[in-house]
């Protein structure tokens, strides 16, 4: 004798992710939207939307999401294996949120770059004043620092202004990420579902960008409790682009997945380096920073000081240097830098293949940046998922190298965007 646990009807709020479990046994189980009437409206819209149907434990579990106020009509149906049918049809009431929710991200939930110049450069002055006042600064503070930078660009990007330079985070060096959250789930429908802020600078006048692409993760609050748990996979959002090529030394592969980097500080005195080539690249201190990656790949090298930085250390201040920084399964990216040498003396360096649809962080100008696709989303070994909608976001530097006196690759943030949810008119 099959049995339903479900009830009639059930409430939901717009846009935060709904819990239904029924459990009956060994058969096939589907979940559909019959129709919704949407507030303010008389009648119904036919949806005859499947929203999962797969066999046993995969199917007992529906988690998903409703857009709009009103009422949805439901059909859970179950088959067994002699081909018997139960069905039950319910509605979920579906309530407008009681604050607005922000297109932008809300919350800055993880903070941890890897070493690097900009990552002292993005908070030179807040990092000052508690030296001044003999203070040590908290990974609280600097979270919070970073909400007060996510909030200005918000309202500057809100108000149509993306060429006016936003306040970024640097992630650092290589593995070096962020993670920020939304206070609603983002749903993936056709076309870019996200955008990701990177930096606009102004070079002699005419807008550029140096390419210091990100890779840009997405997970989902499975549990919804709006934290970002270790049971909750990041899927990496690959639009494709990453092995995309432009004339010259563009990459010619694409991801490599699964690197571990560590870093550890030099020990002993700092002194200027007197060889010719370091004084060509402006390097200070060729070895200042260590790093080995192992995992997908075993590699080691150093980030060298600019002699321009040598009053301050690339060590992210408050993260003890002692025991060494290290970032389990980063994603690669193919470098993206060159040098020419003319003789033994340093004729160009460039950070190369800036092409406007590799539209992952701070590779393109904010206008030009079109958006990332849930739909490009691949699980940690590299098989395509599909994502109906997230609600976390991590960026992490993509690169390891260092060029010249740009320093080191660091990806650069301003915020995250739902493309999906319209700007509210600014104050
Ligand atoms: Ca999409
Ligand atoms: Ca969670």
């Amino acid at each position: 004798m099959m049995s339903m646990t479900l009830d009639n009807s059930y409430t939901a709020i717009r846009l935060q992710p709904v819990e239904l479990k029924c459990h009956i046994g060994q058969g096939m189980y589907k979940w559909t939207i019959l129709d919704k009437l949407i507030a303010g409206s008389e009648e119904p819209i036919a949806v005859d939307r499947v929203l999962l149907e797969k066999e046993n434990a995969e199917g007992e579990r529906l988690y998903t999401v409703f857009d709009e106020e009103g009422t949805y009509s439901l059909r859970f149906s179950f088959t067994d294996t002699n081909g018997d049918v139960l069905t039950h049809d319910f509605k979920v009431y579906v309530r407008k949120e009681s604050s607005a929710y922000s297109p932008f991200v809300s919350e800055v939930l993880e903070y941890r770059p890897a070493p690097g110049r900009q990552v002292y450069e993005g908070f030179d002055s807040y990092l000052e004043n508690f030296k001044k006042a003999g203070k040590t600064v908290t990974q609280d503070n600097i979270i919070s620092k970073c909400r007060s930078k996510f909030f200005r660009n918000e309202r500057l990007f809100s108000k149509g202004n993306l060429e006016s330079s936003p306040s970024t985070v640097s992630l650092g060096a290589f593995g070096g990420y962020i993670v920020l959250a939304f206070d609603h789930s983002v749903q993936n429908l056709e076309g870019p579902d996200i955008k990701v802020y990177g930096a606009t600078e102004f070079l002699s006048g005419a807008q550029t960008i140096i390419p210091q692409p990100g890779v840009v993760f997405v997970a989902q609050d499975v549990n919804m409790n709006g934290q970002h748990d270790e049971d909750e996979p990041w899927y990496i959002l690959n639009s494709g682009s990453y092995a995309s090529t432009t004339p010259g030394d563009g990459p010619q592969e694409g991801l490599l997945l699964g690197c571990n980097v560590m870093y550890r500080m030099a020990t002993g005195v700092l002194e200027e380096s007197t060889d010719k080539m370091d004084q060509e690249k402006h390097f200070y201190f060729p070895d200042y920073i260590m790093w080995s990656i192992s995992g997908a790949e075993e590699s080691s090298g150093s980030i060298a000081k600019l002699k321009k930085d040598k009053d301050f250390s690339y060590w992210p201040a408050w993260l003890p240097e002692s025991e060494g920084l290290s970032f389990e399964n980063a994603v690669r990216l193919p470098n993206n830098g060159v040098e020419t040498w003319n003789g033994n003396i340093l004729a160009t360096h460039e950070w190369t293949w800036v092409n406007p649809s590799v539209q992952y962080a701070n590779t393109v100008t904010c206008s030009q940046n079109g958006g990332l696709d849930l739909s490009s989303a691949i699980d940690m070994n590299g098989n395509p998922v599909e994502l109906k909608e997230i609600h976390f976001v991590k960026i992490q530097t993509g690169v390891c190298q260092q060029i010249a006196i740009d320093g080191q690759c660091e990806t650069l943030v301003s915020g995250v965007r739902d493309l999906h949810m319209p700007i509210p008119k600014a104050d």
